[in-house]
């Protein structure tokens, strides 16, 4: 029996039933399921090495985790690059794969990078079932390229290539979209950023510049592809496209300036995205620059649906952070929707009665959520856990929308090391003869 059985026999009873690895002999027989695979904990391509510098001022190039940048060729002074629109078979992290839409094999899209003053020539190639457009959102151009289909040309037809030629005039964080059937077309993954450098950078010099796309998705248990028809119950949350913990670090070196660009053109939803161990400021957004005057300190940026923030910092304690959207639903994964809660519950009765007819059973989420990711127990195919992954302490409990930002005093050496805490800077449990030096209480502590 797979656990979606079961967990509908535990709602029935207002439970949560799932097999754990106490009663593994019962569950290796259950047929199709199949329990979550160990996943690596860091992705092993970590892009270690410093980029090269690609725009004046020593501007370095763009990095997009878990993706790629558009190649140019160069034609008569112009940057000619190609975006075929087309199905992707996809992986949102090991064990969870589904078909979407996306460009060049990919989603996001590659990652479009220029220099301000340049002139572009994009071909757009079709390969969807359905007609398409390229949006390009936040650049000022001639309104015949802007890509709304109906508004500034027509639809192009599936097997058709368009070119959209045009200069950049502003240097900025931009992106790029579909303008026709957005729904469908955006909710299966068609999303890029285009990044214009500026010819004077208006502001410090940085060591370290990365582009990072929030996304939501719907896809139920079983699902092929995800349901571009949901409003507002999305169950898989990502960075790039990746769930945690197939989302790639950002490793960067103390002392080092960062910039991160982040963009989101998920369906429905904003993410208020949270930094751990350090703290930044907004220095553009995809309508310019923030002058410095009015650039606010802050540990968490709001993106809005339909626009990017661009964050800089300075980090200056080693460790691995947590970079995170700060919903609590949208660092769980598919497991954490619908079910009933259970957090005190008396399930004594139920588990006495269950016992009888299914001597697995096992009513769980009494105490808590906590766990449950780690826990051996069967999921069906092609599902992701309810959260999480393999930590350096333990399972880290945060999964979706959740990254790690790795500040190393030597940024080139092992990307794929959980970091070294120096002996004593690491939470432990107390000992008493200091809690009572201190004027804790043990035997208040140990009162339940
Ligand atoms: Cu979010």
């Amino acid at each position: 029996m797979i656990r979606r059985s079961f967990l509908q026999l535990g709602s029935a009873a207002a439970g949560v039933a799932l097999v754990t690895h106490a009663t593994k002999t019962q569950a290796a027989e259950a047929p199709p399921g199949h329990a979550p695979q160990a996943v690596p904990a860091i992705a092993p391509d970590t892009p270690a090495a410093r980029s090269p510098v690609v725009a004046p001022g020593g501007q370095v190039a763009v990095v997009t985790p878990n993706g790629s940048t558009l190649p140019w060729r160069l034609v008569g002074g112009v940057k000619v690059g190609h975006l075929i629109a087309e199905p992707v078979d996809h992986e949102f992290a090991p064990g969870l794969r589904a078909q979407v839409w996306g460009y060049n094999g990919g989603t996001p899209g590659p990652t479009i990078e220029a220099i301000e003053g340049d002139r572009v020539r994009i071909y757009v190639t079709n390969r969807l079932p359905e007609p398409t457009t390229v949006h390009w959102h936040g650049i000022i151009l001639p309104n015949g390229m802007d890509g709304v289909a109906g508004l500034n040309q027509r639809p192009i037809d599936p097997g058709e290539t368009f070119a959209y030629e045009f200069t950049l005039r502003h240097a900025g964080t931009f992106m790029y979209h579909p303008h026709y059937d957005e729904m469908t077309q955006i909710a299966l993954g068609m999303v890029g950023m285009l990044i214009v450098h500026p010819k004077r950078p208006p502001g410090p010099r940085v060591d370290r510049d990365f582009v990072l796309m929030t996304h939501e998705w719907k896809l139920n248990v079983g699902a092929k592809r995800p349901d571009p028809n949901e409003m507002s119950d999305f169950n898989v949350l990502t960075f790039n496209s990746k769930s945690f913990p197939a989302t790639q670090p950002l490793l960067v070196g103390r002392g080092e300036r960062v910039r991160i660009r982040l963009g989101n053109l998920g369906p429905m939803d904003h993410h208020p995205i949270h930094l751990h161990g350090l703290n930044f400021k907004v220095t553009a957004t995809d309508g310019g620059f923030v002058p410095e005057s009015a650039q606010v300190p802050d540990t968490t940026v709001l993106m809005p649906v339909g626009s990017t923030r661009v964050i800089e910092f300075v980090p200056d304690e080693p460790g691995d952070w947590g970079m995170h959207c700060h919903m609590t639903h949208h660092v769980m994964t598919q497991m954490g929707h619908g079910l009933p809660p259970m957090v005190g519950v008396d399930t004594k009765k139920l588990d006495h009665r269950m016992s009888r007819v299914m001597p697995e059973y096992m009513t769980m989420g009494t105490k808590g959520m906590g766990g449950m990711g780690e826990m051996e127990m069967k999921i069906p195919h092609n599902s992701l856990p309810m959260r999480g992954g393999p930590g350096p302490f333990s399972y880290i409990d945060m999964g979706g929308m959740f990254t790690v930002l790795k500040v190393r005093d030597d940024p080139a050496a092992a990307p794929n090391a959980w970091y070294r805490h120096p002996a004593g800077t690491v939470a432990g449990p107390a000992n008493t003869a200091r809690m009572a030096a201190d004027g804790i209480d043990p035997a208040a502590a140990s009162r339940r």
